[in-house]
Parts: C-alpha cells; structure tokens; sequence
C-alpha cells in the first residue's frame, strides 16, 4: 500500500459528519485512513463506502478479526464488499482463522495485515510473550503487511526483525500514546495516528509539523 508522508489517520470518531469534516482538512497530505470499531459501529459500514468515495483514499478497516475461520471470512468479506481495501486481522487467533482472512482478501484482490503485538501497556501482560511467535507465523503463510506498536521501539525492532525488511509495518501509538514518527519510522513504513490529529483544534497544522518532524 502507498500511504503518503506516511501517515495513516485513525478516524476513530462518532459521526459520518465529524470524519468527512476532519478527513476534508487533512486530504490534501493524507491519502490512506483508518477506520475501526467507533465509526463503523455508530454508522455502519457504509461509513467505509462514503469515506472512499469522497476521498479516493486507502481504507484500513481496523476490525482486530479473531474468532473462527469461517466466522473470520463473513467478516472480512462483508468489509471487503462495503469497500475496504485491508481489514486488519488478529494473528493470537491462529493460522487457519487469518488464512481465512488471506483468502477472502486474495477473492477481492485486497490486503490483510496482520497484528502482533499491541500498543497499550496491558499487551505486555498476554500479547507480547506471543508476538514474535505471530510475527513468525506471519511470515510462514506469505503475509507482507503487519502491524506492530509505536509505544514500545524495542518490541518493534524485533519484530521488523523478524518480517524481513521487504515487508510493510504501520504502527498506532504515535501522539497521544506517547510514541514518536520519527523514531517509529527507523522500523515501520507508516504511523498510524489518531487523537492528537482529530481532536486538534487545527488538525492540519498537527499533519503538517508530523511530516516535518519526520523530514528532520
Ligand atoms: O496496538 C494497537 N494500538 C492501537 O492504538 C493496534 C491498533 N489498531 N491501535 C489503533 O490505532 C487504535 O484502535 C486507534 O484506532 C489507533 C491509535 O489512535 P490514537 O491513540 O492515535 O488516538
């Protein structure tokens, strides 16, 4: 995927009118937008649809799939119908619930990344004593997309480490979370970042000292 100035917005707002508002002040350096739970919940799928037509952008939908195989392909195929253009999926799961995944995206020619390990400090309790081990697993079934945290470098290190320099990395934690793009960007190929872009009062100056913080 292409993300430009490598930054990938979370558009983790209520409404359809709050995202076309805070997508329409940064489209002119953001082509590549995350859309998960909070928006997909509150206006459904379409809010997929409607963000890609208006914006022509790159869709991430950050639905964390993890339940059975054939559970996992409704899910990733009702997300690819609605437009999406990759469907984050968990790796805890197993191969054959991401393989699931992997097939349904490969029957509308899109993506899957895959999650290791997680941003939030609590992962460390479950999710980072596995991470390498779904990185691995990743890595075994051809997987080329992941995602890995921005709030904890060491973790990413390894685990870019482990998927091989050809693969592609986007990490969430830049910002509000603590993480830093410049820093996060010596490992991953794109920062995802949310609150510190759509609850600016000037979401478009935050884009723009992002990109020249990562120029520096
Ligand atoms: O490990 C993860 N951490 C994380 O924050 C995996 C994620 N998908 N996310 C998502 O990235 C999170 O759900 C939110 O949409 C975004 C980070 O947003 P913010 O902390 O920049 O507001």
């Amino acid at each position: 995927m292409e993300v430009k100035n490598k930054i990938i917005l979370a558009l983790d707002v209520n409404t359809m009118e709050s995202a076309m508002k805070i997508a329409g002040k940064v489209s002119d350096y953001i082509n590549t937008i995350k859309i998960g739970y909070p928006l997909a919940l509150a206006e459904g799928l379409e809010s997929i649809t409607q963000i890609k037509e208006e914006f022509d952008c790159n869709v991430i939908a950050d639905f964390k799939v993890a339940d059975i195989p054939e559970t996992n392909s409704k899910i990733a195929d009702l997300t690819f119908n609605a437009g999406a253009d990759a469907v984050i999926v968990h790796g805890f799961v197993g191969n054959d619930s991401v393989e699931a995944c992997l097939e349904s995206a490969e029957d509308h020619g899109k993506d899957v990344f895959l999650l290791t390990e997680m941003s939030h400090p609590g992962a460390s309790r479950f999710l980072k004593g596995v991470s390498e081990d779904i990185a691995a697993m990743g890595v075994e079934m051809g997987i080329k997309n992941y995602v890995a945290p921005a709030t904890k470098l060491d973790r990413l290190e390894k685990i870019r480490n482990i998927v091989g320099n050809d693969s592609f990395i986007i990490s969430p934690g830049v910002g509000a979370q603590g993480g830093d793009a410049a820093k996060t960007l010596r490992f991953a190929d794109a920062v995802i970042v949310g609150r510190s872009i759509y609850l600016a009062e000037d979401p478009e100056n935050v884009v723009k000292s992002i990109i020249d913080g990562i120029k520096l």
